[in-house]
């Protein structure tokens, strides 16, 4: 299984997050499996940018983990993404691979797990809400870590 997190501050967050969970239905080779309820977040990092739309989709795929990251980022383009030199700057739409079966990587393009994986409350309660049993590839449980956080600057939005 494969978990991608989603997240958006232009243009119309949940319109881009909406319309990126239905691209996620159309990828070659690729069942979307399900998806967390969208959650407003204060931004991490530069705090001068707009609130974030959040999002998990669990993806079922016989892609590779760098043909799937390459087929993401050909959305986040087509959703008008554009790359500055500014790290952590607001963006129309981000795809992260957070997890890609229990994979490690280290390529220069594809770090897995996700390095924010285990730290941000805007991925672990939407993975939590896709995946209640999960067992990160580190052993932790993530019931147990969801069970000691505070949901700080997290907001589950109704859908
Ligand atoms: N902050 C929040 N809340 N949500 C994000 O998806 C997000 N993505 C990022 C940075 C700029 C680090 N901050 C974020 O890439």
């Amino acid at each position: 299984m494969t978990y991608i997190g989603l997240g958006s501050n232009l243009d119309n967050p949940i319109q881009q997050i909406r319309l990126a969970l239905h691209r996620l239905t159309e990828l070659p080779d690729t069942r979307l499996c399900c998806h967390s309820s969208l959650y407003r977040s204060v931004p991490l990092g530069a705090m001068d940018q707009p609130d974030y739309i959040n999002a998990v989709a669990k993806l079922e795929t016989t892609l590779s983990a760098l043909q799937l990251l390459s087929e993401l980022q050909r959305l986040e383009i087509q959703q008008g993404r554009v790359r500055t030199s500014e790290r952590w700057s607001a963006r129309t739409l981000d795809l992260d691979i957070l997890l890609y079966n229990q994979m490690d990587s280290q390529d220069p393009r594809l770090t897995l797990p996700h390095p924010g994986l285990y730290l941000r409350n805007f991925v672990l309660y939407p993975l939590y809400e896709c995946e209640p049993d999960l067992i990160l590839p580190n052993g932790q449980v993530l019931q147990t870590m969801i069970q000691k956080r505070i949901p700080q600057g997290l907001e589950k939005l109704l859908s």
